[in-house]
């Protein structure tokens, strides 16, 4: 169920990618303790979060955007370097700054498309442990690996 789940969400367009990660946020977003995601962590992507702080909302958005769609920007390689779980910490770091308006909110009337509602039915229903291992791939696979040829 875990790979079929990363598989549907990689093929997802990069909008609803964003979205369908917004939604497991909210669901899972009380499990997640920030303690959990280790203070050392986010001091690794501190950096990338202080940058897309002093950003516009389409400047934020565009980033976004670019890590789904793994394209070859510095953001992306900077983001590239992290850990799987330091990547995590930033996504969740970045939905808690959506929360406190520092970042370009979700269209509340965001229409996801079928597969997008989908993954995120599947996602509701395999545990906790599972949703994490699902989580983790999907962010690990965003940006773009600077080593990588
Ligand atoms: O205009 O270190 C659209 C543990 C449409 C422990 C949009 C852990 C167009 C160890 C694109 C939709 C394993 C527990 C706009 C860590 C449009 C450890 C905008 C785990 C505006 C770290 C969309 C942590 C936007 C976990 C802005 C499980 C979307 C963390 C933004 C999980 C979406 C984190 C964002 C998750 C989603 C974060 C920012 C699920 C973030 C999700």
């Amino acid at each position: 169920a875990v790979a079929s789940t990363v598989a549907v969400f990689t093929n997802l367009s990069v909008d609803d990618q964003l979205a369908v990660l917004w939604y497991a946020y909210t669901e899972m977003g009380r499990s997640i303790t920030p303690a959990a995601t280790g203070a050392a962590r986010l001091q690794l992507a501190e950096g990338l979060l202080n940058q897309i702080k002093q950003m516009t909302h389409e400047e934020q958005l565009q980033v976004m955007r670019d890590l789904a769609a793994k394209k070859n920007t510095q953001f992306c390689r900077s983001y590239g370097i992290l850990s799987a779980n330091t990547k995590l910490a930033f996504w969740y770091e970045l939905s808690e700054l959506m929360v406190k308006g520092f970042v370009v909110p979700m269209p509340s009337n965001y229409q996801l498309s079928r597969d997008g509602v989908q993954v995120l039915e599947t996602l509701k229903e395999l545990d906790f442990g599972q949703q994490i291992t699902v989580l983790r791939k999907v962010v690990t696979d965003m940006g773009v690996d600077p080593l990588a040829d």
